[in-house]
Parts: C-alpha cells; sequence; structure tokens
C-alpha cells in the first residue's frame, strides 16, 4: 500500500492540468450571454483568474491563450509575460484563430481561394512567432472549415489543400515545437467539417511531419463514439498529442468535466494508464480544459474541473492492473469489469487531499477559494472598472 501511496503521489505531481483564458471569460450561447460580474475581460485578468485556481489546486501552471481574443494587434508581450509571471502562471498552447473574419466564410486552410488559405498560414505563423516569444512550445490547432450542403465543395480538392497548408506550417516550426491537430464532427459546418474526426486528424497531422499529433477533445463525439478506445489507438500509434476536456449531455456543450459522465473520463485515464503498464512510460500529452461557464462561477467551476480530473485520474491509477491481465487471459469478464469498477468507485478524495496538504495546498481547494473572498473582490474592482450594466443581476 504504502508504494502504490508513493506512486500515486508521484503521479499527482506529474499531472498538470492547463486551463483555457477563454474559460474566465463571459461566453455565451448563441442565443445570447449572461454576463458575470467578476467575469475577466483583459489577458491580466484572465491570468489573474487562472493563477487563483492554481494556488489553490497546485495543478495548473499554464494558460492556454487564442490569438486573437488574447493577444490583440499592438499588445505587447512584453506585458503578458509581466503579467503572467505575477500571477505565478505561464503561457501555454497558442491557439490561433481562422474562424471569426469574414474572409473565412467559405474556410481557412481549405478555402478554394488561394490568398485567403496564405492569409490563414500566415495568422498561424503569426502564432507560431507568439509561442516563441511566450516561451510556449505548442501550437493548437482547431479549423471551423466545412460545408453546410452535398454538393457545395470538392471534398477532396479541401483535403488536398488543408494537407499542403498544415506541411506548410509544420515545415516553419521551430525546433522543439509541437503542433496539435483538432477534430470535430459539426458545428459550425453541418454537412461535411473538414476535420470531422480523429482519423481525418491522424492522416492530416501524419501527413504534416513528425511533431505534429492529433488533439481529443472529449466534446467533439458523437454519442455512442468509443472515446477512449480512440486515445488507445492513438496512444499505441505515438499520435496523441492532447486534451481538450469538458463534459457533455448532447454535443459540444463545454459543461464541467465529469458532470455528467465521470465513468467515461474514468476510461480514457483508464486507457493512458494501460499504456503505461505495457510500455513503463506515456508520452507528454497536453492535458488542456475547453470549457466555457456560462452560468457557474467561472472560476469554482475550473476548481472544480481540476479536482474532478485528478479524482479520476487517481482512481485510474488504482486499477490493479496485474490482476486485471489475469482475468482478461481467463476471459473472466465479470471480474475484469469489477477490477475496473472497484477502482472507480474507491473514493479517491482522502488520498488527494493527502497529497494536497503534503504540497502545503488547501486539502479542499473550493471551499479555500470561497473563503479567500477572491471572487467578491474582483467583482467588486471589474464591475467599476468594466462599466459593463449590471443592474439586472
Ligand atoms: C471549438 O469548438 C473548440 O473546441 C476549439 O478548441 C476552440 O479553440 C475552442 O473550442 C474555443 O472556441
Ligand atoms: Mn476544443
Amino acid at each position: 500500500m504504502a508504494k502504490t501511496h508513493d506512486i500515486i503521489f508521484q503521479r499527482l505531481d506529474e499531472f498538470k492540468i492547463e486551463l483555457p483564458s477563454w474559460g474566465f471569460a463571459d461566453t455565451g450561447t448563441r442565443f445570447g450571454k449572461f454576463l458575470q460580474t467578476a467575469a475577466a475581460k483583459t489577458i491580466d485578468e484572465k491570468l489573474a483568474d487562472a493563477g487563483q485556481v492554481h494556488k489553490m489546486t497546485g495543478a495548473c501552471p499554464t494558460v492556454a491563450v487564442h490569438t486573437l481574443w488574447d493577444f490583440p494587434k499592438g499588445q505587447p508581450l512584453a506585458a503578458v509575460l509581466k503579467s503572467a509571471k505575477k500571477h505565478g502562471v505561464k503561457i501555454g498552447a497558442i491557439n490561433p484563430n481562422v474562424f471569426e473574419s469574414q474572409q473565412y466564410k467559405w474556410g481557412s486552410l481549405a478555402n478554394r481561394s488561394a490568398s485567403i488559405r496564405q492569409m490563414a498560414i500566415d495568422h498561424i505563423l503569426h502564432s507560431v512567432a507568439i509561442a516563441q516569444a511566450v516561451g510556449s512550445n505548442c501550437i493548437s490547432l482547431w479549423f471551423a472549415d466545412g460545408t453546410n450542403y452535398p454538393g457545395q465543395a470538392d471534398i477532396i480538392e479541401r483535403k488536398r489543400a488543408m494537407t499542403e497548408a498544415l506541411k506548410a506550417i509544420h515545415a516553419a516550426l521551430p525546433a522543439g515545437m509541437s503542433m496539435l491537430v483538432e477534430y470535430k464532427p459539426f458545428e459550425p459546418a453541418f454537412y461535411a467539417t473538414d476535420i470531422a474526426d480523429w482519423g481525418m486528424a491522424y492522416v492530416l497531422a501524419r501527413a504534416a511531419g513528425p511533431n505534429a499529433k492529433v488533439l481529443v477533445d472529449t466534446g467533439h463525439h458523437y454519442q455512442a463514439t468509443n472515446i477512449e478506445q480512440i486515445v488507445a489507438w492513438l496512444l499505441d500509434e505515438n499520435m496523441l498529442g492532447g486534451f481538450h476536456f469538458n463534459d457533455r449531455k448532447y454535443a459540444d456543450d463545454d459543461l464541467t468535466l465529469g458532470s455528467i459522465d465521470p465513468y467515461q473520463i474514468f476510461r480514457i485515464f483508464h486507457e493512458i494508464e494501460n499504456y503505461r503498464f505495457r510500455n513503463d512510460a506515456v508520452p507528454a500529452l497536453a492535458y488542456m480544459v475547453d470549457q466555457s461557464h456560462n452560468l457557474k462561477p467561472k472560476i469554482e467551476a475550473m476548481i472544480q474541473t481540476v479536482d474532478m480530473a485528478q479524482q479520476l485520474y487517481t482512481k485510474a491509477c488504482l486499477v490493479d492492473r496485474k490482476a486485471l491481465a489475469m482475468s482478461q487471459a481467463s476471459e473472466d469478464l465479470v471480474r475484469s469489469e469489477n477490477i475496473l469498477k472497484d477502482a472507480f468507485f474507491t473514493d479517491t478524495r482522502p488520498l488527494v487531499a493527502e497529497w494536497r496538504k503534503a504540497h502545503g495546498l488547501p486539502a479542499d481547494p473550493l471551499v479555500a477559494h470561497r473563503e479567500s473572498g477572491y471572487e467578491r473582490r474582483a467583482a467588486t474592482k471589474r464591475g467599476k472598472s468594466h462599466k459593463t450594466d449590471h443592474s439586472f443581476i
């Protein structure tokens, strides 16, 4: 048991979760936004909020940023670095944005216009330059490219355009920088998304070059898809780059991790730990959160997410893998399934709390955050400085 305890502490030490800057800002649905007085607007406020989550959990030293939302023209990079330092975090994955400009109505890298494709490539290379300047080694790519109607465009032509552009971007990556390719079955495209599933992302990443890997956003699958099987296959192909964690009931709902189906996330972690059991190591994976909290207070939702990820990851580390291998070899399905369930139903809260105490962290980060008064102070300060009309709240 002492050995298991030590291993779990070591795994938790290594288990770092990157927070998204956009998860601290006001977001909504296509029907509108409900504003929160304490929501972050500036990059400094987003980094401050992420810093608060890191302070409470000790598990989130980096923050993913979106090029257009966080680095508007004229934004001095030195100021961002200074602000990150002040709040005790570092800049993580840089997310180029090639889906908001009017020019991208018919796509970005898969657009039939060579000049628009080049505009998108230039923006991504600009994001690579930002990554270098802020000390990040990862660019994370998601494309809204796709078509809404059969016959609208030539699917093969778009696939080839996407392939060529990704190759060109990969060729321009500095040494040590990785490029993640994310997929999503639909939205905003409603007929044929150009990178709709892990197979397409895999083919494109493979063609692009060795530093390109697939990013699995847990919300980007159809209901019945076996996500953990995709994870296991990508790991075994050395093509898994990382995750965008969130949960969903229907589609890309961006709900907090494990709020709907914690067993799903456990099964993903189980496959990662199974890979470690077989290979003695797991490649570096970027564990990132991609959630937008429309109704919950944003920092609380983020702390809840990190706590849930640690609980579920610890459960996966508790799976008795030797016993599982034996029961699998004897085709004992009932025992095999129960070995997973035993781990899943183990209450890992005391163990994670112990790990926190050992690191001088609050045993319950959510309680500590509530007691810190951070949210109230942020609301007071930001309510004044942003002059948003919150009279209806
Ligand atoms: C798209 O739905 C996505 O999952 C991509 O990762 C974006 O970068 C992110 O959401 C924020 O829009
Ligand atoms: Mn995502």
